[in-house]
């Protein structure tokens, strides 16, 4: 049995107001909504190309799932304030012909260890980082901007990513209290990247981004039936991103398909020069395209 926070018909009421099946774009186009728990990014990205839904539509929808869920599930620690006007100005790109990338208008939560320069909060769950702010965003959030993407929040997690102590409670933080896995009443998330996995299989966004130092991707993913993607270390940028092992730590995305998944990493994925790991990234620095490795 599905508990009660498995529903979806939340695009289709916040776009048409009814919760009709089908919505209407431009030149006659009929779009049927996706449903955001099983949404794939062509679903999201046809939507948006043919004028069905805007962004902002799916910002509000996102905010209003994670609204449904968050009070029982715990798995977002804060939103932010600006993802609907971000949303607009991306809306107002596309309507004005131009898309950055394969993420354009598209909502995509991060873990809270890392940090964004924004309104938000970067506090890897601990009360000792709340208001701490940085200079800069960590390189995948930033490559996700330039992609297009709408940062719409901060997931929960295993506070500073399990590494509080050697027995931990998986998907417990001070601040953002436990997250709870989604398929039946406090279900053991896994960790560290609880929140993570929890809002890629909810839909509360897109996709999500987690950390890995010892299966805090892989966990949580394989528990919330997900794809999480855990890359070599030095293939994503750890700067900015609240540290426990240089030789260990890596960053990367949960999807709840593996092309889903790879489109993030793809994004995400390159050199840096404050991570001088990401110098070893084979081949020149040239990535292979990971959307072709499907045969
Ligand atoms: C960041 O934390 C402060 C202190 O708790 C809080 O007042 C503020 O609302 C938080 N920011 C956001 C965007 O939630
Ligand atoms: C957690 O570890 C501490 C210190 O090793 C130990 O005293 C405590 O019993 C452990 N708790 C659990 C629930 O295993
Ligand atoms: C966005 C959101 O729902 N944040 C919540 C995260 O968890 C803390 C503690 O449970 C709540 O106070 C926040 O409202």
């Amino acid at each position: 049995m599905r508990p009660s926070y498995i529903r979806d018909a939340l695009l289709a009421s916040v776009v048409a107001g009814n919760g009709a099946m089908a919505l209407s774009g431009r030149n006659g186009t009929t779009c049927t909504y996706p449903k955001l728990y099983d949404a794939k990014l062509e679903d999201l990205t046809g939507g948006l190309e043919s004028g069905c839904f805007t962004s902002v539509d799916l910002v509000k929808t996102y905010l209003a799932r994670i609204d449904e869920v968050n009070d029982q599930l715990h798995a977002v620690l804060e939103v932010n304030p600006d993802a609907l006007d971000i949303a607009a100005q991306l809306d107002a790109e596309r309507a004005a012909g131009h898309t950055r990338g394969p993420l354009h208008g598209i909502p995509i939560l991060v873990k809270d260890n890392i940090a964004t320069c924004d309104k938000m909060n970067n506090t890897a769950g601990s009360y000792a980082l709340l208001g701490a702010k940085v200079p800069r965003d960590s390189p995948t959030v930033a490559k996700l901007r330039a992609a297009g993407a709408v940062i719409l929040g901060k997931t929960n997690l295993s506070q500073w990513a399990q590494y509080r102590s050697n027995n931990g409670t998986s998907g417990w933080s001070s601040v953002g209290g436990q997250v709870y896995g989604p398929y039946y009443p406090h279900e053991d998330p896994y960790g560290s990247s609880s929140g993570s996995g929890v809002a890629s299989a909810l839909g509360l966004a897109f996709a999500s981004l987690g950390t890995e130092t010892h299966g805090s991707i892989v966990m949580p993913s394989n528990r919330a039936h997900c794809v999480g993607i855990k890359p070599s270390v030095g293939l994503t940028s750890r700067y900015l991103v609240v540290p426990i092992s240089l030789h260990q730590d890596t960053v990367g995305p949960i999807a709840r398909s593996v092309r889903d998944a790879a489109t993030v990493l793809s994004v995400i994925a390159g050199a840096d020069e404050y991570d001088s790991y990401t110098s070893a990234i084979p081949n020149g620095g040239v990535l292979p395209d990971y959307l072709r490795a499907r045969q």
